[in-house]
């Protein structure tokens, strides 16, 4: 369903086995060096979700090749296979014309413990208007879609539930959006999951 302009949403896009599969992954990257961190915000704040990042290291507000506000280790890389899969997912919502030059190099993978939320943003870091890509796994969230505006109302409230897809291209791309809640407890129990992940994969528009 296409929410707003660019904006599509696929219900259940991963099925049991491929969730169980980027799980797993998702653990793995978690592992330290340049593993699972909590993010320090200027103003002294914490991050209630924690964060790893895959090719480009993020932090506020920039982007790094190593972890310069943590463990200072190299950013692990950004997995190919996770980029075939980003591919077919833009491939899924905005068509074979879209995916062919879609080159992803960045993964941020998130942790929503129980009570983790995240505050509407706008991911500006990037310098690229490329799509993002958005997998969700575990628990049930609200996500909250604005306005390019401000981050205020008008937004749309939507459900994502472990295998949802989202993807973000077009004018949706620098939409504010957030993470008002998870509901605890609604991951199925096969995926041994206490909480949320959500896996965006990103074009960085670096250079190498
Ligand atoms: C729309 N993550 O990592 S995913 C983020 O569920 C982030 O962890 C949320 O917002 C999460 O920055 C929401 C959906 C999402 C991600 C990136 C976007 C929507 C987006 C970038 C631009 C527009
Ligand atoms: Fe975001």
């Amino acid at each position: 369903a296409e929410i707003a302009p660019g904006a599509v949403h696929v219900p259940g896009w991963l099925d049991t086995q491929e969730q169980l599969r980027l799980l797993a992954a998702c653990r793995e990257w978690a592992k330290p060096p340049a593993g699972l961190r909590t993010v320090r915000m200027p103003n002294g704040g914490q991050m209630s979700v924690r964060t790893v990042c895959l090719g480009w290291h993020w932090y506020p507000y920039g982007y790094a090749r190593t972890v310069v506000d943590g463990d200072g280790a190299p950013v692990k890389p950004f997995p190919a296979p996770l980029g075939a899969l980003a591919r077919r997912a833009v491939a899924a919502t905005l068509g074979e014309e879209e995916a062919a030059r879609y080159e992803p190099d960045i993964a941020l993978v998130n942790f929503y413990g129980h009570g983790a939320r995240m505050g509407m943003h706008r991911d500006k870091e990037e310098r690229s208007a490329a799509p993002v890509v958005s997998l969700s796994l575990g628990d049930t969230c609200t996500f909250r879609f604005g306005n390019t505006e401000n981050r205020g109302r008008p937004w749309t409230d939507v459900e994502l539930r472990s295998g949802d897809l989202f993807v973000f291209g077009g004018p949706s791309r620098f939409a504010h959006h957030g993470v008002p809640r998870t509901f605890p407890g609604t991951a199925e129990p096969v995926l041994g999951l206490r909480g949320r992940v959500n896996v965006t994969v990103r074009v960085g528009g670096f250079g190498n």
